[in-house]
Protein backbone atom coordinates (compact mmCIF):
# COMPACT_ATOMS: atom_id res chain seq x y z
CA UNK A 1 0.00 0.00 0.00
CA UNK A 2 2.83 2.51 1.13
CA UNK A 3 4.49 1.54 -1.91
CA UNK A 4 1.76 2.91 -4.36
CA UNK A 5 2.53 6.19 -2.61
CA UNK A 6 5.65 6.64 -2.72
CA UNK A 7 6.42 5.08 -6.79
CA UNK A 8 6.09 8.83 -7.55
CA UNK A 9 8.17 12.22 -6.61
CA UNK A 10 6.82 15.46 -5.66
CA UNK A 11 4.43 13.79 -3.06
CA UNK A 12 2.90 16.27 -0.67
CA UNK A 13 1.84 15.40 3.11
CA UNK A 14 -1.47 15.64 2.13
CA UNK A 15 -1.55 14.10 -0.75
CA UNK A 16 0.49 11.07 1.01
CA UNK A 17 -2.29 11.22 3.97
CA UNK A 18 -5.15 10.86 1.16
CA UNK A 19 -3.75 8.30 -1.18
CA UNK A 20 -3.28 6.31 2.32
CA UNK A 21 -6.83 6.62 3.52
CA UNK A 22 -8.03 5.96 0.17
CA UNK A 23 -6.63 3.03 0.26
CA UNK A 24 -7.23 2.06 4.21
CA UNK A 25 -10.64 3.45 4.66
CA UNK A 26 -9.81 3.20 8.70
CA UNK A 27 -7.35 6.09 8.63
CA UNK A 28 -9.62 8.46 7.29
CA UNK A 29 -9.81 10.38 10.61
CA UNK A 30 -6.34 9.52 11.26
CA UNK A 31 -5.56 11.86 7.82
CA UNK A 32 -7.38 14.85 9.49
CA UNK A 33 -5.46 15.05 12.58
CA UNK A 34 -2.18 14.79 10.17
CA UNK A 35 -3.93 17.77 8.97
CA UNK A 36 -3.51 19.45 12.43
CA UNK A 37 -0.04 18.36 12.65
CA UNK A 38 1.39 19.53 9.60
CA UNK A 39 -0.27 23.21 10.04
CA UNK A 40 0.74 23.52 13.89
CA UNK A 41 4.51 22.11 12.78
CA UNK A 42 4.55 24.80 10.13
CA UNK A 43 3.22 27.56 12.51
CA UNK A 44 5.97 26.38 15.19
CA UNK A 45 8.58 26.32 12.42
CA UNK A 46 8.06 30.15 12.19
CA UNK A 47 7.87 30.43 15.66
CA UNK A 48 11.22 29.15 16.23
CA UNK A 49 12.28 30.76 13.46
CA UNK A 50 11.45 34.36 14.34
CA UNK A 51 12.31 34.05 17.75
CA UNK A 52 15.45 35.33 17.62
CA UNK A 53 14.35 38.50 16.34
CA UNK A 54 14.74 41.42 18.53
CA UNK A 55 10.91 41.82 18.24
CA UNK A 56 9.42 38.60 18.53
CA UNK A 57 10.32 38.16 22.76
CA UNK A 58 9.45 34.61 22.36
CA UNK A 59 12.77 33.57 24.05
CA UNK A 60 13.73 32.90 27.88
CA UNK A 61 11.23 31.67 30.78
CA UNK A 62 7.73 31.94 31.13
CA UNK A 63 7.93 32.11 35.33
CA UNK A 64 5.96 28.96 35.93
CA UNK A 65 6.83 25.99 37.03
CA UNK A 66 5.48 22.55 35.70
CA UNK A 67 4.39 19.54 37.50
CA UNK A 68 7.78 17.63 37.07
CA UNK A 69 9.62 20.69 39.13
CA UNK A 70 10.69 22.25 35.50
CA UNK A 71 10.70 25.54 34.28
CA UNK A 72 8.63 26.89 31.62
CA UNK A 73 9.95 28.58 28.67
CA UNK A 74 7.80 30.72 26.55
CA UNK A 75 7.79 28.83 23.75
CA UNK A 76 6.71 25.33 25.61
CA UNK A 77 3.95 27.41 26.53
CA UNK A 78 3.21 28.53 23.37
CA UNK A 79 4.12 26.02 21.30
CA UNK A 80 1.56 23.54 23.60
CA UNK A 81 -1.31 25.88 23.44
CA UNK A 82 -0.68 26.10 19.49
CA UNK A 83 -0.56 22.43 19.30
CA UNK A 84 -3.56 21.56 21.42
CA UNK A 85 -6.07 24.31 19.61
CA UNK A 86 -4.93 22.65 16.45
CA UNK A 87 -5.79 18.98 17.40
CA UNK A 88 -9.04 20.04 19.03
CA UNK A 89 -10.62 21.16 16.69
CA UNK A 90 -10.35 18.46 14.41
CA UNK A 91 -13.47 17.35 16.37
CA UNK A 92 -11.42 13.76 16.13
CA UNK A 93 -10.31 14.11 19.53
CA UNK A 94 -11.53 13.26 23.10
CA UNK A 95 -8.27 13.36 25.33
CA UNK A 96 -4.15 15.12 24.86
CA UNK A 97 -2.06 14.14 27.15
CA UNK A 98 1.43 16.91 26.76
CA UNK A 99 4.48 17.45 28.54
CA UNK A 100 3.24 20.76 29.00
CA UNK A 101 0.28 19.73 30.87
CA UNK A 102 0.32 18.55 34.87
CA UNK A 103 -2.69 16.02 33.74
CA UNK A 104 -4.18 14.94 30.66
CA UNK A 105 -6.91 17.28 29.45
CA UNK A 106 -10.31 16.19 28.04
CA UNK A 107 -11.36 18.45 24.84
CA UNK A 108 -14.44 19.80 25.80
CA UNK A 109 -17.29 19.18 23.33
CA UNK A 110 -16.30 15.15 23.16
CA UNK A 111 -19.44 13.25 24.03
CA UNK A 112 -18.81 12.36 27.86
CA UNK A 113 -22.49 12.98 28.85
CA UNK A 114 -24.08 10.14 30.56
CA UNK A 115 -24.10 7.46 28.88
CA UNK A 116 -21.61 7.98 26.57
CA UNK A 117 -20.41 4.30 25.13
CA UNK A 118 -16.87 3.62 23.78
CA UNK A 119 -19.17 3.48 20.09
CA UNK A 120 -20.73 6.68 21.44
CA UNK A 121 -17.11 8.56 21.25
CA UNK A 122 -16.37 6.49 17.72
CA UNK A 123 -19.94 7.39 16.17
CA UNK A 124 -18.97 10.82 17.24
CA UNK A 125 -15.59 10.80 15.81
CA UNK A 126 -13.72 11.88 18.88
CA UNK A 127 -12.22 7.79 19.00
CA UNK A 128 -8.33 9.35 18.97
CA UNK A 129 -6.12 10.49 21.93
CA UNK A 130 -3.12 12.37 21.38
CA UNK A 131 0.17 12.65 23.81
CA UNK A 132 2.51 15.23 22.54
CA UNK A 133 5.81 17.07 23.85
CA UNK A 134 5.53 20.17 21.42
CA UNK A 135 8.43 21.77 21.62
CA UNK A 136 11.64 18.70 22.62
CA UNK A 137 14.82 20.61 23.60
CA UNK A 138 13.35 23.61 23.81
CA UNK A 139 16.37 24.50 26.40
CA UNK A 140 18.53 24.61 23.32
CA UNK A 141 16.08 27.27 21.51
CA UNK A 142 17.86 30.53 22.77
CA UNK A 143 21.20 29.63 20.92
CA UNK A 144 19.40 28.02 17.69
CA UNK A 145 20.45 24.70 18.48
CA UNK A 146 17.27 22.68 16.79
CA UNK A 147 14.29 21.69 18.73
CA UNK A 148 11.63 18.95 18.18
CA UNK A 149 7.64 18.18 18.53
CA UNK A 150 7.10 14.43 19.64
CA UNK A 151 3.79 13.14 18.64
CA UNK A 152 2.05 9.87 19.34
CA UNK A 153 -1.95 9.06 18.48
CA UNK A 154 -3.88 6.13 20.48
CA UNK A 155 -7.10 5.04 20.31
CA UNK A 156 -9.58 4.80 22.98
CA UNK A 157 -8.24 1.68 24.66
CA UNK A 158 -11.33 -1.42 24.10
CA UNK A 159 -9.19 -2.58 27.31
CA UNK A 160 -9.72 0.53 29.49
CA UNK A 161 -10.77 -0.27 32.83
CA UNK A 162 -13.56 2.74 32.91
CA UNK A 163 -16.74 2.19 32.78
CA UNK A 164 -18.36 4.32 29.98
CA UNK A 165 -21.66 4.10 30.83
CA UNK A 166 -21.14 5.50 34.25
CA UNK A 167 -19.92 9.01 33.12
CA UNK A 168 -21.73 12.13 33.84
CA UNK A 169 -20.10 15.39 32.18
CA UNK A 170 -20.77 16.94 35.25
CA UNK A 171 -18.50 14.27 37.12
CA UNK A 172 -14.71 16.06 36.86
CA UNK A 173 -13.43 13.01 38.61
CA UNK A 174 -14.51 9.90 36.28
CA UNK A 175 -13.71 12.98 33.69
CA UNK A 176 -9.97 12.39 34.62
CA UNK A 177 -10.17 8.88 35.17
CA UNK A 178 -11.01 8.63 31.61
CA UNK A 179 -8.30 10.52 30.85
CA UNK A 180 -6.21 9.23 32.36
CA UNK A 181 -6.89 5.68 31.65
CA UNK A 182 -6.70 6.25 28.13
CA UNK A 183 -3.39 7.94 27.98
CA UNK A 184 -1.52 5.57 29.94
CA UNK A 185 -1.25 3.23 26.84
CA UNK A 186 1.78 0.97 25.81
CA UNK A 187 3.71 2.44 23.12
CA UNK A 188 2.25 -1.64 21.28
CA UNK A 189 -1.18 0.25 21.04
CA UNK A 190 0.10 3.57 19.02
CA UNK A 191 -2.01 3.87 15.78
CA UNK A 192 0.62 6.54 14.74
CA UNK A 193 3.44 8.57 15.72
CA UNK A 194 5.58 11.40 14.46
CA UNK A 195 8.28 13.97 15.08
CA UNK A 196 9.16 17.14 13.40
CA UNK A 197 12.57 18.19 13.88
CA UNK A 198 13.31 22.39 13.79
CA UNK A 199 17.14 22.18 12.09
CA UNK A 200 18.65 23.41 8.94
CA UNK A 201 15.31 22.30 7.49
CA UNK A 202 12.20 21.73 8.77
CA UNK A 203 11.75 17.56 8.47
CA UNK A 204 7.97 15.79 9.26
CA UNK A 205 9.25 12.30 9.93
CA UNK A 206 6.16 9.91 10.84
CA UNK A 207 4.78 6.17 11.42
CA UNK A 208 1.21 4.93 10.87
CA UNK A 209 2.65 1.26 11.83
CA UNK A 210 3.95 0.08 8.14
CA UNK A 211 7.41 1.86 7.30
CA UNK A 212 8.66 5.46 8.29
CA UNK A 213 8.41 8.27 5.96
CA UNK A 214 10.23 11.22 6.06
CA UNK A 215 8.75 14.70 4.76
CA UNK A 216 10.61 18.24 3.86
CA UNK A 217 8.69 21.45 4.44
CA UNK A 218 9.39 23.52 1.07
CA UNK A 219 9.12 26.61 2.06
CA UNK A 220 8.05 28.28 -1.11
CA UNK A 221 5.31 25.67 -1.67
CA UNK A 222 4.30 25.85 2.40
CA UNK A 223 3.82 22.15 1.71
CA UNK A 224 5.68 18.83 3.35
CA UNK A 225 7.16 17.05 0.79
CA UNK A 226 8.12 13.49 0.64
CA UNK A 227 11.81 13.12 0.56
CA UNK A 228 12.65 10.24 2.58
CA UNK A 229 10.53 7.28 1.60
CA UNK A 230 10.43 3.88 3.88
CA UNK A 231 13.54 5.25 6.01
CA UNK A 232 15.81 2.52 6.93
CA UNK A 233 18.18 2.82 9.82
CA UNK A 234 21.96 1.21 9.13
CA UNK A 235 22.57 -1.90 10.54
CA UNK A 236 25.28 -0.62 12.76
CA UNK A 237 27.23 2.05 12.46
CA UNK A 238 30.25 3.57 14.77
CA UNK A 239 28.59 6.82 16.54
CA UNK A 240 26.92 7.16 20.23
CA UNK A 241 24.99 9.70 21.56
CA UNK A 242 24.81 10.08 25.30
CA UNK A 243 24.96 12.95 27.75
CA UNK A 244 28.62 11.79 28.62
CA UNK A 245 29.44 13.42 31.71
CA UNK A 246 27.28 11.15 33.57
CA UNK A 247 29.32 8.65 32.57
CA UNK A 248 30.31 7.91 36.37
CA UNK A 249 26.73 7.63 37.26
CA UNK A 250 26.00 4.79 34.15
CA UNK A 251 25.52 0.78 34.96
CA UNK A 252 28.70 -1.08 34.59
CA UNK A 253 27.26 -2.96 31.09
CA UNK A 254 27.11 0.32 29.59
CA UNK A 255 30.20 1.69 30.79
CA UNK A 256 32.10 -1.06 29.30
CA UNK A 257 30.03 -0.96 25.88
CA UNK A 258 31.02 2.71 25.41
CA UNK A 259 34.97 1.64 26.26
CA UNK A 260 34.90 -0.98 24.20
CA UNK A 261 33.43 1.41 21.17
CA UNK A 262 36.07 3.95 21.97
CA UNK A 263 38.89 1.72 21.72
CA UNK A 264 37.71 -0.33 18.84
CA UNK A 265 37.50 -3.71 20.82
CA UNK A 266 33.00 -3.59 20.18
CA UNK A 267 31.59 -6.16 18.14
CA UNK A 268 32.43 -4.46 15.05
CA UNK A 269 35.70 -3.66 15.54
CA UNK A 270 35.19 0.08 14.54
CA UNK A 271 35.79 2.50 16.74
CA UNK A 272 32.86 5.04 17.55
CA UNK A 273 32.56 8.67 16.98
CA UNK A 274 30.45 10.14 19.93
CA UNK A 275 27.58 13.10 18.34
CA UNK A 276 25.19 14.66 20.97
CA UNK A 277 23.12 17.74 20.40
CA UNK A 278 20.96 17.27 23.56
CA UNK A 279 17.61 17.71 21.59
CA UNK A 280 16.13 14.26 21.26
CA UNK A 281 14.34 15.08 17.86
CA UNK A 282 17.68 15.63 16.60
CA UNK A 283 19.98 13.16 17.82
CA UNK A 284 17.03 10.76 16.75
CA UNK A 285 16.87 11.89 13.52
CA UNK A 286 20.61 11.48 13.15
CA UNK A 287 20.45 8.30 14.29
CA UNK A 288 17.75 7.54 11.55
CA UNK A 289 19.82 8.30 8.69
CA UNK A 290 23.36 7.35 9.57
CA UNK A 291 22.94 4.82 12.35
CA UNK A 292 24.37 4.48 15.88
CA UNK A 293 22.79 4.74 18.90
CA UNK A 294 21.03 7.42 20.94
CA UNK A 295 20.68 6.92 24.69
CA UNK A 296 19.69 8.06 27.45
CA UNK A 297 20.27 5.69 29.93
CA UNK A 298 19.23 5.60 33.86
CA UNK A 299 21.85 6.03 36.34
CA UNK A 300 22.94 6.21 40.02
CA UNK A 301 21.27 9.49 40.41
CA UNK A 302 18.52 9.07 38.29
CA UNK A 303 17.62 5.32 38.10
CA UNK A 304 14.88 5.64 35.23
CA UNK A 305 17.11 8.37 33.05
CA UNK A 306 15.27 11.62 31.96
CA UNK A 307 13.06 11.00 29.07
CA UNK A 308 9.15 10.30 29.51
CA UNK A 309 8.28 7.01 28.76
CA UNK A 310 4.38 8.40 27.53
CA UNK A 311 5.65 11.16 25.02
CA UNK A 312 8.86 10.89 24.36
CA UNK A 313 10.39 7.40 24.52
CA UNK A 314 7.06 5.44 22.80
CA UNK A 315 6.51 7.23 19.97
CA UNK A 316 10.10 8.08 19.20
CA UNK A 317 10.68 4.12 19.67
CA UNK A 318 7.66 3.34 17.35
CA UNK A 319 9.69 5.20 14.58
CA UNK A 320 12.75 3.85 14.97
CA UNK A 321 11.21 0.47 15.20
CA UNK A 322 9.07 0.92 12.17
CA UNK A 323 12.58 2.16 9.87
CA UNK A 324 13.75 -1.36 11.20
CA UNK A 325 15.90 -0.16 14.64
CA UNK A 326 15.31 -1.13 18.31
CA UNK A 327 14.80 0.81 21.14
CA UNK A 328 15.13 -1.16 24.62
CA UNK A 329 15.57 0.34 28.66
CA UNK A 330 18.55 -2.22 28.33
CA UNK A 331 16.40 -5.38 29.37
CA UNK A 332 13.21 -4.54 28.11
CA UNK A 333 11.79 -3.20 24.93
CA UNK A 334 10.47 0.28 25.41
CA UNK A 335 7.26 -0.41 23.49
CA UNK A 336 5.77 -2.97 25.65
CA UNK A 337 5.91 -0.61 28.85
CA UNK A 338 2.91 -0.24 30.33
CA UNK A 339 2.79 4.03 31.85
CA UNK A 340 1.45 4.34 35.38
CA UNK A 341 2.03 7.93 35.42
CA UNK A 342 2.05 10.29 32.45
CA UNK A 343 4.95 12.32 33.25
CA UNK A 344 6.86 8.93 34.13
CA UNK A 345 10.70 8.56 32.90
CA UNK A 346 12.57 5.30 31.09
CA UNK A 347 15.68 4.78 30.24
CA UNK A 348 16.26 4.65 26.61
CA UNK A 349 18.77 3.14 23.85
CA UNK A 350 17.91 3.28 20.10
CA UNK A 351 18.71 3.24 17.11
CA UNK A 352 20.74 0.36 15.04
CA UNK A 353 19.88 -3.38 15.25
CA UNK A 354 23.85 -4.85 15.73
CA UNK A 355 24.92 -1.74 18.16
CA UNK A 356 21.73 -1.67 20.32
CA UNK A 357 22.05 -5.06 20.67
CA UNK A 358 25.29 -5.02 22.03
CA UNK A 359 23.89 -2.96 25.01
CA UNK A 360 21.12 -5.36 25.50
CA UNK A 361 23.65 -8.35 25.38
CA UNK A 362 25.78 -6.23 27.91
CA UNK A 363 23.03 -5.90 30.69
CA UNK A 364 21.69 -9.60 29.64
CA UNK A 365 25.04 -10.65 30.87
CA UNK A 366 25.33 -8.40 34.34
CA UNK A 367 22.12 -9.55 35.46
P1 LIG B 1 12.86 18.58 27.66
O1 LIG B 1 11.68 17.73 27.29
O2 LIG B 1 12.68 19.27 28.99
O3 LIG B 1 13.27 19.50 26.56
O4 LIG B 1 14.08 17.54 27.94
C1 LIG B 1 14.32 16.53 27.03
C2 LIG B 1 15.65 16.75 26.37
C3 LIG B 1 15.88 15.82 25.20
O5 LIG B 1 15.56 16.45 24.00
C4 LIG B 1 17.34 15.51 25.28
O6 LIG B 1 17.64 14.24 24.76
C5 LIG B 1 17.64 15.58 26.76
O7 LIG B 1 16.65 16.44 27.30
C6 LIG B 1 18.97 16.16 27.06
O8 LIG B 1 19.22 16.13 28.43
P2 LIG B 1 20.63 16.52 29.06
O9 LIG B 1 20.73 18.00 29.00
O10 LIG B 1 20.57 15.99 30.46
O11 LIG B 1 21.69 15.83 28.24
MG1 LIG C 1 10.75 16.84 26.11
Amino acid sequence: VFDEVCDTTGVTLKRFMSEVAMLNPELDEIKVLFGAIETACKAITNLVKRSQLPSSETLGFQGNINVQGEQQKKLDVITNNLLKRALRFTGRLGVLASEEEDAPVSIPGAPYSAGATKDVLIDAGTRYCAVFDPLDGSSNVDAGIPTGTIIGIYEFDETCEIDFSSLGSEDSEDQEALCLANTLQPGNNLVAAAYCLYSSSTFLVLTLGAGTFGFTLDENLGEFVLSHPNIKIPEESAIYSFNEANFNYWDEPLKATVRNWKAGTGASGKQFSSRYIGSMVGDVHRTLMYGGVFGYPGDEKNPNGKLRLVYEGAPMSFIVEQAGGISTTGTERVMDLIPELVHERTPVFMGSRNDVQEIIDGYAAWQ
